[in-house]
C-alpha cells in the first residue's frame, strides 16, 4: 500500500461501514484536502451503493443533507474540505442540533505537523461547533504504518450512532479527519461489493410513559415535528387538537385550527387547566402565554430536539409518551366547543353561487359569469395563497414553508389535511431554506439509490427576503439530479413581518424601512433563467390556479404582495 492509498482505503472503509448502518446520501463539496473521501463516495454512487449530491457552497450542502435527513430520518453525511469550508457547516448544524435532524459532517483538515503554523486553508478545526453536535472527534491522518481497517468501522458506528440518536437526541455529528499527502491513491474495489446495504433504524423507544386521565380542561398541543401520534392522542383523551402547520398532525375531529383566537377568547382560553405538548411550538405567542399561566399544569413529551421545551420554565413533567387512562368517557361538550368555534372563525364565505349557473335566465348566467370572472381576476391575498397552495398539497406530495409571513398566514387560516409539511423551525432562520426544500424534493420523488421514485412536487412557499438568501442553492451542476420542484415566493419588497411588529408603529418610517424591512428590487425572472429555472407570474386567483395545478420541473412562481 502506498501512503496515498492509506487516504483511500481509510475513506473507503469508513463509507463502507457508514452504508452498511444504513447511510443513503453523501452530500459533498469539491476540494483538495478532502479527495480521498470525495474520490471514494463516486464510485459508491457508481456502484448504486449511495446517492451522491455535489454543491459548490457548503452552507447550502448542509441544509441540502438536511433536507434529505428530513425524508429518511437517517443521518446524511456531507464532505468537505478544510478552513472556511467547514465554517460554513454552522447554520445546518444548528439547525440540525435544534430540530433534532440527523447529519455527519466529515471535514478534511491538515495533519497535526501543519497545524498552528499558518499553514494554508488551516484552522482549528475540532470543536468548531461547540456543543451543538452529539460527538466531535478527530480522527489521524491515515498512513501505511497505523492504517487500520478495524478503526475505520469503529468510528462510522460511532458517529453514525450518537447522530441517529441512539442514546439522546438525534442531531449533528463532526469527524475532522487529517490526511497528509499524497492526499489520495486508489482502493482495493472489492469492497463495494461485500457491501449488505443497512436496514432503517429503529426510531427511539419510548421508555418513560406517563398515565394521563381524560379531564374536560386538557388540551393537546402539536408544535413542529410533532408527529401523527399528538393526533391520537388528543382523540382518545377527548381534548382539543391545536396543531401548528407543520406539526405532522393537523387533522382529525379534534383540530382546531383558529386555535390563536380561541386561546385568545376567555371563554375558552381561560377554561385550560391542563396542556400536553408534542413537538416544538414556535408559531404563536398564545402557547407559551398559557404555558406559563400559574392556574395552567403542562406536560411535556420529549421531543427529538437537543433543548426540550419549557416558557418560563413552567413545565411540570417531561415524559418520553403518555398512555390515556380514561377516568370516564371523554366529555364531548368540551372538544365539541373548541372545534365548532374554529371552524365558524375559519369560514369562507362563498362569492359565486354555482346553481346560478343552471337557470334558464340569461340575466342570472350573466351575473354569474360576470362573478365568476371576477372571482378569476381577484389579486392574491396571502390568505387565498397559502390555502391555494394547502389544496392543491396531496400526499405524495411535499410542502415547504420558509420562515417568512406566509406560514404564520398557513398556520392560523388552513383546515385539517394529512399531508407531509416541513419547515426548519429549529431555528426559524431565513437561511438555507432553498437547499432544505430541494433535498426533502430529491429523497421524496427519487429514494433512494435504487432509484425507488414516488411522483409527487415539492412546493416551497417563501418570502422574496428568505429565497435571496439561499439563491445559491438554486444552482445544481449539469449531471446532478434535478427535483419537481415548485417555489411559490410571495414577493413583498422586502419583509413585511417586521410590520407586523408592535415596533413598526413606533420607529421612524425611513430608518425602519432601511434597517428592517431592507427593501430589494431583484428580478426574479432573471434570477430564476440564471439558474435555469422556469419563471411564472401570478398575480390573480385565475393564473395562481392554473400555476399550481401544472408543475413542471423547477419553477419560480412570483407571486407579488401588498405590503399591507
Ligand atoms: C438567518 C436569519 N437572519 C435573519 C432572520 C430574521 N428575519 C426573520 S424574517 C426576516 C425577513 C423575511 O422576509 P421575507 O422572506 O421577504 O418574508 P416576509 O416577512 O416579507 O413575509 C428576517 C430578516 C432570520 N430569521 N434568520
Ligand atoms: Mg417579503
Amino acid at each position: 500500500m502506498t501512503e496515498g492509498a492509506a487516504a483511500s482505503e481509510f475513506s473507503a472503509a469508513v463509507l463502507a461501514e457508514f452504508v452498511r448502518q444504513g447511510v443513503r446520501h453523501v452530500v459533498l463539496s469539491p476540494g483538495s484536502r478532502s479527495q480521498a473521501l470525495a474520490l471514494a463516495a463516486a464510485r459508491f454512487e457508481s456502484a448504486g451503493l449511495v446517492t451522491l449530491h455535489v454543491r459548490i457552497d457548503e452552507r447550502g450542502a448542509g441544509f441540502l443533507a438536511l433536507g434529505l435527513a428530513v425524508e429518511t430520518e437517517v443521518p446524511t453525511l456531507v464532505v468537505t474540505t478544510s478552513g472556511t469550508a467547514v465554517g460554513n457547516l454552522l447554520p445546518s448544524v444548528l439547525e440540525s442540533h435544534h430540530s433534532g435532524v440527523p447529519m455527519i459532517l466529515l471535514t478534511a483538515d491538515r495533519p497535526e505537523e501543519l497545524r498552528g503554523i499558518g499553514s494554508n486553508q488551516t484552522t482549528d478545526q475540532l470543536g468548531m461547533f461547540g456543543s451543538f453536535v452529539r460527538f466531535a472527534r478527530e480522527v489521524e491522518a491515515p498512513s501505511v504504518g497505523t492504517f487500520d481497517a478495524g478503526a475505520a468501522v469503529e468510528l462510522a458506528r460511532a458517529a453514525f450512532s450518537a447522530a441517529s440518536g441512539h442514546s439522546g437526541a438525534p442531531g449533528p455529528v463532526h469527524v475532522n479527519l487529517a490526511f497528509r499527502e499524497p492526499l489520495s491513491g486508489t482502493f482495493d474495489e472489492s469492497v463495494l461489493a461485500g457491501i449488505t446495504v443497512g436496514e432503517r433504524p429503529d426510531s427511539r423507544h419510548p421508555a418513560d410513559s406517563l398515565d394521563v386521565e381524560t379531564r374536560p380542561d386538557t388540551v393537546v398541543v402539536a408544535g413542529h415535528s410533532a408527529g401523527s401520534g399528538a393526533e391520537e392522542v388528543a382523540r382518545s383523551l377527548g381534548a382539543p387538537l391545536l396543531a401548528e402547520v407543520s406539526s405532522g398532525a393537523r387533522f382529525g375531529p379534534n383540530l382546531v385550527a383558529a386555535y390563536r383566537q380561541l386561546l385568545r377568547n376567555p371563554e375558552f382560553g381561560a377554561r385550560v387547566k391542563r396542556v400536553i405538548v408534542f413537538g416544538h411550538p414556535t408559531l404563536s405567542r398564545e402557547i407559551p402565554s398559557l404555558i406559563e399561566r400559574d392556574d395552567v399544569e403542562t406536560i411535556v413529551i420529549r421531543g427529538r430536539s437537543g433543548e426540550q421545551y419549557n416558557p418560563g420554565h413552567r413545565v411540570e413533567r417531561f415524559a418520553d409518551a403518555v398512555r390515556v387512562v380514561a377516568a370516564g368517557p371523554p366529555d364531548p361538550a368540551w372538544v365539541g366547543s373548541w372545534v365548532s368555534a374554529s371552524r365558524k372563525l375559519l369560514d369562507v364565505v362563498k362569492v359565486v353561487d354555482p346553481t346560478l349557473a343552471r337557470t334558464d335566465d340569461h340575466r342570472a348566467v350573466a351575473e354569474f359569469t360576470r362573478a365568476q370572472l371576477a372571482e378569476f381576476r381577484e389579486p392574491v391575498s396571502r390568505r387565498m395563497l397559502v390555502e391555494a397552495i394547502w389544496q392543491k398539497t396531496w400526499p405524495h406530495d411535499r410542502l415547504v414553508f420558509g420562515s417568512s409571513r406566509l406560514i404564520r398566514e398557513a398556520d392560523s387560516v388552513v383546515p385539517g389535511k394529512r399531508i407531509r409539511v416541513h419547515a426548519n423551525r429549529g431555528l426559524a432562520g431565513i437561511d438555507g431554506t432553498v437547499a432544505t426544500a430541494v433535498g426533502i424534493a430529491l429523497e421524496s420523488q427519487f429514494g433512494d439509490a435504487s432509484g425507488n421514485s414516488s411522483a409527487g412536487t415539492t412546493r416551497l412557499v417563501l418570502g422574496d427576503l428568505a429565497l435571496l438568501h439561499d439563491a445559491g442553492s438554486l444552482l445544481a451542476a449539469p449531471g446532478e439530479r434535478l427535483p419537481r420542484m415548485q417555489i411559490i415566493v410571495g414577493n413583498d419588497g422586502g419583509g413585511t413581518i417586521f410590520d407586523t411588529l408592535e415596533v413598526a408603529a413606533t420607529a421612524e418610517p425611513e430608518s425602519f424601512d432601511r434597517v428592517m424591512y431592507t427593501p430589494q428590487d431583484v428580478r426574479f425572472e432573471a434570477l430564476a433563467a440564471a439558474y435555469g429555472w422556469e419563471h411564472r407570474l401570478v398575480t390573480n386567483r385565475g393564473e395562481l390556479d392554473e400555476a399550481l395545478s401544472t408543475p413542471e420541473g423547477r419553477t419560480i412562481v412570483e407571486v407579488p404582495l401588498p405590503r399591507a
